[in-house]
């Protein structure tokens, strides 16, 4: 399926340096056959390994591949903002950098956005070990009840966003949370979410440090400090009930 969509898709990557280019070359393979008009941005989030590299060797090969540095590294929220900051087209698509999604499914989400703003895909089977499900399913619980929403699977990596919401808001987070923040900005400035399943893969490259407690504690903490400051500065806006999608020059 052709989709009308002119949209950038992005990747988070942290020491990634055996799977970006097959990661790359996939994606260009899927948005080559359902976009006439999309880039690719690697956001090497100051890798030590190769990732770097490969990825300015990608960007030279094809010119709709985009790679960006993020020096030092600034964690898995430094390198989303920085993804979102550099997408230039009107839709914004972003999945992990480690090969845990399959680009394939990309498709599941646009049929969704004739009635939402927003889509936020879950993991329909999450390859990770059972504590992190666990800790997964509380943190989602926890967020949603902070922020009203009802989300199933608030950090799945694998959602597509209107460019125009990040001229809106302003992200704070460098740590986990940035998920949570984006879209419990977005909640609150009225945007709506659509969300569906797709599947989750096992880590086949390289090391996964979402869940080391450092980095959980970290996003804990921040998490209150962001429902103050979302409440404090971020006006309520009604819900814009499903509408097509915004002339954004023809998303
Ligand atoms: N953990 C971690 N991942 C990062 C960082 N910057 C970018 N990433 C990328 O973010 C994605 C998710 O990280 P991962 O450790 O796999 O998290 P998990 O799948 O939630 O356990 C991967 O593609 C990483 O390469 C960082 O500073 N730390
Ligand atoms: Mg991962």
């Amino acid at each position: 399926m052709r989709i009308p969509l002119s949209i950038s898709v992005f990747f988070p990557c942290y020491n990634e340096e055996i799977i970006v280019e097959a990661l790359t070359e996939k994606a260009l393979r899927v948005l080559r056959r359902i976009s006439d008009d999309f880039e690719i941005i690697i956001v090497d989030d100051g890798s030590t390994d190769r990732t770097g590299e490969i990825a300015d060797v990608l960007a030279d090969r094809h010119p709709e591949v985009r790679a960006v540095h993020n020096h030092p590294n600034l964690g898995y929220g430094g390198a989303l903002q920085r993804g979102f900051r550099e997408a230039g087209k009107p839709w914004v698509f972003y999945t992990d950098g480690d090969g845990q999604f399959d680009l394939e499914e990309i498709e599941k989400l646009f049929p969704l956005l004739d009635r939402y703003d927003i889509v936020s895909a879950y993991r329909l089977n999450r390859q990770d070990p059972l504590i992190r499900k666990v800790n997964a399913f509380c943190w989602t619980m926890l967020v949603n009840l902070l922020f009203g929403m009802r989300l199933r699977d608030i950090d799945c990596a694998f959602k597509i966003y209107p460019g125009k919401l990040f001229d809106e808001i302003e992200m704070k987070s460098r740590s986990a949370l940035i998920d949570a923040e984006v879209l419990a900005r977005a909640k609150r400035l009225g945007y709506t979410i659509g969300q569906i399943g797709v599947h989750h893969y096992p880590r086949t490259a390289g090391e996964q440090t979402g869940a080391n407690i450092r980095v959980i504690l970290r996003a804990f903490k921040e998490l209150f400090v962001l429902h103050k400051d979302i409440r404090r500065t971020t006006p309520r806006r009604e819900a814009v009930t499903s509408q097509p999608p915004k002339a954004r020059d023809q998303l």
